[in-house]
């Protein structure tokens, strides 16, 4: 089975390089997506290229947001040979080791979730106003949609290519962590079969965070929509 790892990068200088040579001597093809980068993360990995063939980059022009790198990435991937295609973050908060137990699991399900809030998961140097909005924010979505995923904003996931090829990709409008409860309850309304595994999820310790207050407002109105549009 080929598997392709998809991740977006914004300013990810101090993370890149490594993360790019522990994904690919794992065996597994590797897409970034860079939006123009202010660190040079983009120049990086024009120049990790040349020495590199499992490693594709795809530049776009500006900051475009999570999201639509990834179905940038997804429709780059279903018009190539991969069976299995991961999203994954670049600033190493999800650990590569466990993209070999997500491939096995591949082979009985159709959606993995690397997830911390199973039993054997977990969050690593958090602060605790942290922790407590992740929880609560799966919780309410998982409450108000019905289903059972405990980690509804987890960005460590593995699809089986039938999965991105029924979901209706230009169909997606969410962002950031909407984007990520919104693949997942597709999946599920899909009726695929899809697998917690725990992981531990570990604070970056290189790079800045770009979250912004204004995705957690969105997910919060994104979840009622999805609950009423999504059939
Ligand atoms: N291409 C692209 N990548 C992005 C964008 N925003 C974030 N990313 C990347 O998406 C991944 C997740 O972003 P993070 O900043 O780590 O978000 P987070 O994990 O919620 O927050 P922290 O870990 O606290 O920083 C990282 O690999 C980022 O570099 C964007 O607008 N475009
Ligand atoms: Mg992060």
């Amino acid at each position: 089975m080929k598997s392709l790892i998809i991740i977006p990068t914004y300013d990810e200088k101090e993370n890149i390089e490594k993360l790019v040579k522990q994904i690919t001597d794992l065996g597994f093809f590797i897409l970034v997506i860079d939006d123009n980068s202010p660190d040079g993360t983009g120049e990086i990995l024009e120049k990790l290229k040349l020495s590199n063939e499992r490693l594709s980059v795809i530049h776009r022009e500006k900051k475009l947001g999570l999201g639509t790198a990834y179905i940038q990435g997804f429709k780059w991937a279903l018009k190539r040979d991969f069976d299995y295609i991961f999203t994954m973050d670049a600033d190493f908060s999800h650990n590569p080791e466990y993209l070999r137990s997500f491939v096995e699991k591949l082979s009985e399900f159709d959606l993995v979730v690397g997830a911390r809030y199973v039993k054997g998961g977990g969050v690593v140097n958090w602060p605790f106003h942290r922790k407590i909005i992740s929880r609560c924010g799966s919780l309410y979505a998982r409450t108000i949609l019905g289903f059972q995923v405990k980690d509804c904003t987890s960005g460590f996931m593995g699809f089986r290519r039938k999965v991105l090829e029924k979901i209706d990709l230009d169909d997606i409008k969410s962002e950031g962590y909407g984007f990520l409860i919104e693949m997942k309850y597709r999946t599920f309304k899909l009726g695929f079969r899809i697998y917690q595994n725990p992981i531990i999820f570990v604070d970056r310790t290189a790079g800045k965070s770009k979250i912004s207050k204004n995705i957690i407002w969105e997910a919060i109105f994104l979840v009622w929509k999805l609950k009423f549009t999504i059939k």
